[in-house]
């Protein structure tokens, strides 16, 4: 192990809890936890090397729509700007005036879940006990504290980590409130970036646009604006557990443009198919691995390759239906899954249909997209809007996977026939006029200005001794990788080696990609991201600013067992 990567304060008394891939490849492999490796013959095309999982019968029960969660009138304790007597020992927060707006409270505890009524119910980790857990939507004129209480036995067993980092990923966030990787916490433990355990930790979402702090205004600019966004656990050494027993949920950001109003009389407004948990869908795909007799497992010695499941899983479900009206519909695409790329089709019988393509990781792109595919590396996001009014009453449609992944080394190409992972059927008209539409023009991007890059960095994704890497080093939490001035605008070289695909993602700020392997990125990669999928030997060119907040943030690959295993950076903003 490398010296430079010091275990937390926790780490050496921790006992009953799960171990993490570094402790297991220590131990070596006779530690492994036992775990069955099933695979259902319809994705044996996609995984050869694992052997059949246990049948489920598909179609059988509903989608599980995500509703706003809903707020709470007050918080008690109140919420503080120095972290309160009993909260995790956090930084106060960067920004702290009014009381916020909306206050949550999210409490992160076992809960029992079912992906399928074949399979036995598993005991899941996730935000209020659910996988996936709630969904926030919030909106740029109003901040959003949210307080999450962990409630896991400190002393647990099994895979995980009862200490937690909630990381929102894609906000425009202060260090404080970002998930940072060295900043867990759980009742009797904590990491080395906060200075004690507690019950809760609140998180400030000011969800104010990139450029606050220089515009006269202090509003920042709305070109900036995010739109799907996700949280997920992000302690060092056990995201991937903890991510994979549940810890995922989203969050949705609405402003005067993206107003989630398809009615909405302002002309600004795009009318965009509107109504989260309506005619606004959230999707989050994460693969799940279940044993012969139906149980979840997870193997924490599976040679840091990263970990695929044997089942594909949509909001928390197992080839779902769900039932649509004959008019335009917004799904949002997460990938949640810890190593998993996917492309999805949209199919009729053997017809593979088109639809609008409109944001990428969140992003609304300057124009939709007419396109076929989604494809997606884990971190990604896309936006898109389907049009079932073009479907006579009765049709069944299938959302295919047709990408094949034998580990988590990366995809492998195209499968013909591929995995239906979700069934939407043409079941109504619309009980209401469908108003909603797909402008020609959806959000103005701010222009690509290179004169004021005053820095050029370099960063290599490969392994080195069998644990994976930036620069060849792991990640060290306690040093920064780069320390960058706050305002800078910076061109960062991301380089791929090997085989592997490492889908990189970098916090705080959202990038723009000047070049894939020297050439532009395609169409629906040219707005703003916080992903790239690096693939093989890529080198990838993309050009960030470090704005509004200081701090500690990470970049890393999204690829979790890879983040684990070392291949995160930490950088300061000062
Ligand atoms: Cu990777």
């Amino acid at each position: 192990m490398n010296k430079s990567h010091t275990p937390g304060p926790d780490q050496a008394s921790r006992s009953a809890t799960g171990m993490s891939r570094r402790d297991s490849l220590k131990l070596g492999a006779a530690s492994a936890v036992a775990a069955g490796l099933g695979l259902a013959p319809s994705q044996q095309a996609q995984a050869e090397d694992v052997p059949p999982g246990p049948p489920t019968a598909p179609w059988t029960m509903p989608l599980t729509v995500m509703r706003p969660k809903k707020p709470v009138a007050e918080l008690n304790p109140p919420p503080t700007r120095e972290a309160g007597p009993k909260e995790a020992g956090r930084a106060p927060h960067q920004i702290w005036g009014e009381p916020p707006h909306a206050l949550y409270r999210i409490v992160v505890k076992e809960g029992q879940h079912s992906f399928h009524p074949n399979l036995p119910t598993q005991t899941i980790r996730g935000y209020d006990g659910t996988f996936p857990g709630p969904c926030i939507v919030s909106r740029y004129d109003e901040a959003a504290l949210v307080r999450f209480v962990n409630q896991i036995d400190p002393y647990a067993v099994g895979f995980g980590s009862p200490e937690i980092s909630v990381h929102l990923h894609n906000l425009h966030c202060a260090s404080e409130s970002d998930g940072f990787a060295g900043d867990y916490w759980g009742t009797l433990r904590h990491g080395p970036g906060l200075t004690r355990a507690g019950n809760y930790k609140d998180h400030l979402f000011m969800n104010y646009y990139a450029g606050f702090s220089t515009d006269p205004n202090g509003v920042g600019d709305p070109r900036e604006a995010l739109g799907t966004l996700w949280f997920h656990d992000h302690r060092m050494d056990y995201t991937e557990q903890n991510v994979y027993r549940g810890m995922i949920g989203s969050y949705i950001l609405f402003d005067e443009i993206d107003s989630g109003n398809e009615n909405d009389p302002n002309p600004q407004a795009l009318r965009l198919p509107s109504g989260v948990g309506t005619y606004d869908q959230v999707l989050m795909i994460s693969d799940v691995q279940f044993d012969a007799s139906g149980n979840m497992v997870f193997n924490p010695m599976s040679e840091n390759k990263g970990h695929l499941g044997n089942k594909i899983t949509v909001n928390g479900k197992i080839q779902p239906y769900f039932r649509v009206q004959r008019r335009k519909y917004r799904f949002r695409f997460v990938d949640a899954s810890v190593a998993r790329f996917y492309e999805f089709y949209l199919m009729n019988g053997t017809n593979s249909e088109d639809f609008q393509y409109i944001a990428n990781d969140g992003n609304l792109l300057e124009a939709p997209l007419t396109m076929n595919r989604v494809r997606l590396a884990p971190g990604e996001r896309s936006d898109i809007v389907i049009d079932f009014s073009k479907y006579p009453l009765g049709t069944k449609l299938y959302l295919v996977n047709r990408l094949a992944m034998k580990d988590g080394r990366g995809p492998e190409g195209l499968v013909s026939r591929g995995t239906e992972v979700l069934r939407f059927d043409v079941a109504a008209n619309p009980t209401t006029p469908d108003n909603s539409r797909v402008p020609e023009r959806l959000r103005e991007q701010p222009p690509i200005d290179l004169s004021q890059v005053t820095k050029r960095r370099f960063w290599e994704f490969d392994k080195k001794n069998s644990m994976w890497a930036v620069n060849s080093e792991l990640f060290d939490v306690e040093k920064p990788a780069a320390v960058i001035p706050k305002g800078s605008t910076e061109i960062w070289t991301l380089q791929g080696h090997g085989s592997w695909f490492h889908p990189i993602h970098i916090h705080m700020e959202e990038f723009r990609i000047l070049s894939r392997n020297g050439k532009a990125p395609p169409p629906h990669e040219r707005g703003r991201k916080d992903v790239v999928a690096l693939a093989p030997d890529e080198r990838v060119e993309v050009l960030i600013k470090f704005r509004d907040f200081t701090g500690k943030y990470v970049m890393h690959c999204h690829n979790l067992s890879h983040e684990d295993h070392a291949m995160m950076i930490r950088f300061d903003v000062v």
